[in-house]
């Protein structure tokens, strides 16, 4: 079976994305206020080998750069989160104004270019001055937050028309409030169900302002999402995989959809009441004109007596002799093909955009070069599993690559590297890996991929 770009129709959104905290530098530059992240990854001991994102990837001074070399490699949407203390360096208030202009080169650049910018609002880094009075565990969250859409949309609305809420609200409240291991680095359950419940009201509300000051934008949200398996089928492991499900893929989906919380199947999340007000059920719903998918593998559950709230345990890649990546995911394509049937099942389901898909291996630099021929394969596979689900009437249209570049991975600093173009981040230069030269020939419909058969492919044995 041979699959080029033409089987996805002519519609379909075929990108890479980014994040501004992973990529731009500057920290401190042209009066850009700290984030969460800019204190927490001066911690000792928060970042792999104390890396640091003051530099990055330079985008700041190097957009034009990055952008033309986008262009080169044929791919028309781009995907990239503006960093609300570029913009608001007290996270409210005074605006800072050299911020709003560097975005405006930015968007300006790439349409000139023809690339479409898509712009996710909130990718984590929130003003430090906002974390100072309780970030997202404080309900003002949704005025300040509200403010800061409000802006953008009357900034940038005018040129940019795909917007996305906020990035993974399960990944920052869940790693940032709940096990401490993202900024700002809290721990404990309260925080964690108070941020979540801010989160939802936000993504909700920053939808309404976007749609009422501006209709026939095209305004979505994005989820982690990984297809859970019980480990075995013991009932206690089939429950704990119903709960860890409810936790990672459903718990902040569904109230968005109207569905309110999956109290029923993850019992924890009654204790989230204290932080729920009058009226709030309705709040949490919106009709998003797309949902944006970010899956990286699936996850394997078993039942464990003394994991508090969940019970219940995630086995590790390395713990289970699969194939993995540098994150220690577990390579399984299909993983994407299953989380596109199961949203699609949902009653309200809006189209849906596989805004983050990617992958890290190690990358050798050879004789000027990287065959990283792992990551084509891995891209490839991914490809064909969404056209499978396309194929059986999944409201799918686009798949956006995580990374553009390789970039800082968070609390695994630089060692993880995601992109389709290496950076050597002493000198900065740019290198197109095979990946990258193979997605922009499949862009350019010079490239076919030959899949054995769709049983292959899930198999990760594709040919091309
Ligand atoms: C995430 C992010 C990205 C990550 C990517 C790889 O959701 O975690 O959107 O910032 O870099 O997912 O881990």
């Amino acid at each position: 079976m041979n699959i080029s770009k033409e089987d996805f129709g002519k519609d379909f959104n075929w990108g890479v994305s980014s994040a501004a905290f992973q990529i731009e530098g500057a920290h401190d530059k042209d009066g850009k206020g700290a984030s969460v992240w800019d204190l927490f990854s001066q911690k000792k001991g928060k970042i792999y080998n104390s890396h640091h994102a003051r530099i990055s990837c330079d985008f700041y001074n190097r957009y034009y750069e990055d952008i033309l070399l986008m262009k080169q490699m044929n791919i028309c949407n781009y995907r990239f989160s503006l960093s609300w203390s570029r913009i608001f360096p007290d996270g409210i208030g005074k605006i800072n104004f050299s911020g709003v202009e560097f975005y405006n080169r930015v968007i300006d650049f790439c349409l000139s270019e023809g690339i479409q910018p898509w712009i996710t609002l909130y990718h984590w880094d929130l003003p430090q001055a906002l974390e100072q009075k309780g970030g997202w565990t404080n309900r003002d969250i949704i005025n300040w937050f509200s403010e800061y859409v409000l802006f953008c949309i009357k900034t940038f609305g005018d040129r940019v028309t795909h917007w996305m809420i906020l990035n993974e609200p399960m990944v920052f409240t869940g790693a940032g409030y709940f096990l401490g291991v993202h900024a700002p680095g809290k721990k404990g359950l309260s925080n964690f169900l108070a941020a979540a419940h801010h989160a939802c009201l936000c993504q909700a509300e920053g939808g309404r302002i976007a749609r009422s000051y501006k209709p026939g934008l095209k305004i979505g949200t994005t989820f982690s999402s990984s297809h859970i398996e019980a480990n075995t089928n013991n009932i206690k492991d089939q429950q704990a995989q119903v709960r860890i499900d409810a936790l990672l893929n459903r718990m902040f989906l569904e109230p968005l959809l109207g569905l309110n919380y999956p109290v029923k199947d993850l019992k924890v999340l009654r204790r989230m009441e204290e932080f729920i007000k009058d009226g709030d059920e309705q709040k949490l719903s919106f009709n998003m004109d797309f949902i944006g998918v970010q899956n990286y593998t699936r996850e394997i559950v078993r039942f464990d007596f003394f994991t508090p709230f969940v019970q219940a345990k995630i086995i590790k890649a390395d713990k289970r002799k699969v194939e993995r990546t540098v994150m220690n995911w577990e390579v399984y394509p299909s993983s994407v093909y299953h989380i596109l049937k199961k949203y699609a099942a949902y009653k309200n389901m809006p189209e849906m955009i596989v805004t983050e898909s990617g992958a890290a291996f190690e990358d050798r630099l050879i004789d000027g070069k990287i065959d990283d021929a792992a990551r084509k394969i891995f891209i490839q596979n991914h490809i064909a599993e969404i056209l499978k689900a396309k194929e059986e009437g999944v409201k799918v249209n686009g798949y956006l690559v995580w990374s553009f570049t390789d970039n800082f991975e968070w609390a695994e600093g630089y060692k993880p590297r995601f992109g389709l173009v290496y950076i050597d981040f002493e000198t900065q230069q740019r290198i197109i890996k095979a990946s990258g030269k193979w997605y922009s020939d499949f862009l350019s419909n010079q490239e076919q991929m030959t899949v054995k058969t769709i049983a292959a492919a899930q198999n990760n044995l594709l040919i091309s």
